[in-house]
């Protein structure tokens, strides 16, 4: 599971980046500051299967808080994008090839207003801009990875009477798009096949973006929502479009994920409050009550929620459990591991995941909350502990 922060300058990516992973990034008030892109781990939110049986589980990833399981996904952060990035504008668009591989988007778009499409200061600035204009690029750099070997390709495979899906998935493999996505897409949009290679530019942009949309889903991160209009136009944005749009307040998420780990207060991501448990400053006080007077209005800062809406409630990945019946591994760990898996896998995929061996000698898996057996078409739910049985 991969997930890519996408957003223009300053609107705070590299600061959800940084508290989703507390990975020590360069933020700053001006725009590119990150230039080569970030890489690190961020984790969903799952409820500690081991606490159903009095337990608590000891990750081999991620950890475990109060009853609640932290299980890693890669993130990646990149410079910012402007209008006419694909153009070559701002820092151009090559770096997003390294979002090619992403599973999903997360849209970091700034609500105060206070800084422009570029990321420089302004006054009442519309983010609506921001949502369209971003939207635009990612289109244009899909189209730009196809364009770049489109007429090639197709003629090849007009003349060895190729399938289109096939060639298409093969050959743009970096994308993570397979032969199902595309021919949803060209059903959806009704396109016609017959001779791709004639294709024009307009038709080969709607391709683009359709594929773009249906294959790295994307949710909106409306970030700063602390500041004076974030409310405001954060409502406006909700009216606008059809998007997941979460309130998000990442620098607040960053200073109670700090002040937790300098044992100043006792916060769970994705929690709507805190306790503070250490001596504070006057100024940590007062910054606290800021934080705390924001969660309340918006439950919580956003970060963990965006985390688990994208992998959970839009790629309705399930989270899932190899748990024999003593839940342990030969050293006495407690659920060691804890896999993601996509919709509508099986036993069988899961005994695949483990390992090919295990899934050759598939016979059966057993359900570590029912105790019934499962057979290989079993379909995996959110929080199934599973152990596979081999011949
Ligand atoms: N008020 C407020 N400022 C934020 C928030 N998130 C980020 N910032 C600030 O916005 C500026 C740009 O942040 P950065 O993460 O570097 O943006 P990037 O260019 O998108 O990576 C910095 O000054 C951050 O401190 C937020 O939730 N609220
Ligand atoms: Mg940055």
């Amino acid at each position: 599971m991969i997930l890519g922060l996408v957003g223009r300058p300053n609107s705070g990516k590299s600061t959800f980046f940084k508290s989703a992973t507390l990975q020590d990034v360069l933020i700053a008030n001006y725009p590119f500051a990150t230039i080569k892109p970030n890489h690190g781990m961020a984790y969903v939110k799952i409820r500690d299967l081991a606490a159903d049986f009095g337990k608590v589980s000891n990750p081999r990833q991620g950890y475990v808080r109060d009853g609640w399981r932290f299980v890693p996904v890669e993130l990646f952060d990149v410079a910012g994008l402007v209008e006419g990035a694909s153009l070559g504008k701002g820092l151009g668009n090559q770096f997003l090839d390294d979002l090619a591989g992403v599973d999903a988007f997360i849209h970091v778009v700034d609500m105060s207003g206070e800084t422009d499409s570029e990321g420089k200061q302004t006054e009442n600035y519309d983010p609506v801009n921001d949502i369209i204009i971003i939207e635009k690029e990612l289109d244009l750099w899909y189209l730009g990875i196809l364009k770049k070997v489109w007429v090639t390709v197709m003629r090849s495979m007009e003349m060895q009477k190729m399938q289109f899906a096939k060639t298409v998935a093969k050959q743009f493999s970096g994308l993570k798009v397979t032969e199902d996505d595309i021919n949803y897409v060209v059903l959806n949009e009704k396109l016609d096949v017959t001779r791709p290679s004639l294709w024009d530019e307009g038709t080969l942009f709607r391709f683009a973006r359709a594929l773009r949309i249906y294959t790295k889903p994307m949710i909106i991160a409306a970030n700063k929502v602390d500041r004076p209009n974030g409310k405001f136009n954060f409502n406006r944005v909700l009216d606008k479009f059809s998007y997941l749009i979460v309130a998000c307040f990442a620098d607040g998420e960053l200073s109670l994920r700090q002040a937790d780990n300098a044992g100043l207060i006792k916060y769970i991501p994705g929690e709507k409050d805190f306790e503070i448990i250490g001596k504070l400053t006057d100024s940590q006080k007062s910054a606290l009550d800021t934080i705390s007077k924001v969660m309340k209005e918006f439950e919580g800062t956003g970060v963990q929620k965006i985390l688990n809406l994208i992998v959970f409630d839009i790629l309705k990945y399930v989270a899932v459990f190899p748990a024999g019946s003593k839940m342990e591994d030969s050293k006495g760990n407690v659920l060691p591991d804890c896999f993601l898996m996509p919709p509508g896998s099986t036993a069988l995929d899961f005994a695949y995941r483990l390992h090919t061996d295990i899934g050759n000698k598939f016979v059966k898996a057993i359900n570590l909350k029912t105790k019934q057996a499962v057979g290989k078409d079993y379909v995996i739910k959110n929080l199934d502990g599973l152990e596979i049985m081999t011949r």
